[in-house]
């Protein structure tokens, strides 16, 4: 991808752990990869399709004018967040925060850290078989977009699904999300449990009545696997009230481990289920 980058910016703050950091304040530098598309603003030499740089050093050095931090890491990460919330366009950045002149009273060069961050495109599915269930779902969706972190860039339509799995049960209302996120997997659901916690579920029965239920399905092209949870949602490519949302948003996202594409995997589980 393309990048845009600023090499040694270099700004006076108070970041430190030691008293003497956050009193006297020292010289830190930072090396920033900004990594947007930057094909529009080539063809047109339209600035505004791109991101500023002047004014992206303008940005980093205020902001660590009025933020201090003990460790270079809390720094580093709160600088690269505040950068891809400020600037659309960005997709990622690799920032490396540099503090040549820490007292640590040894000879030394530099320290610094090197962080990337950047969006990650997650599809979720979400369900309900329990009180006003569209309601339910709405309201997922509305937290959803409550949260910083979270950009929701398309909602399916809402689709009436027989139980699969335990089926003495209410019939489920079911859709699916596209978003893009800073979260890594792991903060994603616990941002999406507690979202099914303000919508009152209680965990009963394994597979049982829900008021509202949000499952991770894709995250990037990523494969995650540990107790909790599991990238890609193993049981997707049998579930219609999944596949069928999922269509409406990604009908050509190729699943990482079976290598088909979400309108494949639609076709083999109808083709299936009717022999
Ligand atoms: N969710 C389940 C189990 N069974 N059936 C339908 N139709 N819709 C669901 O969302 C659903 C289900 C476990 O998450
Ligand atoms: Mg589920
Ligand atoms: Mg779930």
């Amino acid at each position: 991808m393309d990048f845009i980058k600023i090499t040694n910016l270099k700004i006076f703050a108070h970041h430190g752990v030691f008293p003497e950091e956050t009193k006297n304040g020292q010289f830190f530098y930072i090396n920033a990869k900004l990594y947007l598309d930057c094909r529009a603003a080539g063809k047109t030499d339209d600035l505004t399709k791109s991101v500023h740089y002047g004014e992206a050093c303008q940005f980093m050095t205020k902001f660590y004018e009025e933020h201090t931090y003990l460790l270079i890491e809390t720094a580093a990460e709160k600088l690269a967040e505040a950068l891809l919330l400020e600037y659309e366009l960005l997709q990622k950045i690799e920032l490396e925060l540099c503090k040549p002149d820490a007292p640590i009273g040894l000879p030394f060069e530099n320290v610094s850290v090197t962080i990337e961050r950047g969006w990650h495109t997650v599809y979720l599915a979400m369900g309900s078989n329990m009180g006003e269930k569209d309601d339910y779902l709405a309201m997922g969706v509305e937290e959803l977009k409550k949260q910083k972190e979270i950009r929701v860039t398309g909602v399916s339509d809402v689709i009436t699904t027989k139980p699969y799995g335990v089926t003495d049960q209410d019939d489920f209302r079911n859709g699916a999300i596209a978003i893009q996120t800073l979260f890594t997997p792991q903060e994603l659901l616990d941002v999406l449990h507690e979202i099914e916690e303000k919508a009152q579920r209680k965990r009963i029965r394994r597979w049982g009545p829900r008021t509202l239920d949000l499952d991770i399905i894709f995250y990037d092209k990523l494969v995650y696997e540990d107790e909790n949870l599991i990238i890609p949602h193993v049981d997707m490519e049998n579930r219609t009230f999944v596949l069928e949302p999922l269509m409406q948003l990604c009908p050509n996202y190729r699943h990482p481990i079976l290598g088909k594409t979400v309108e494949q995997l639609l076709r083999v589980l109808k083709e299936n289920k009717t022999e």
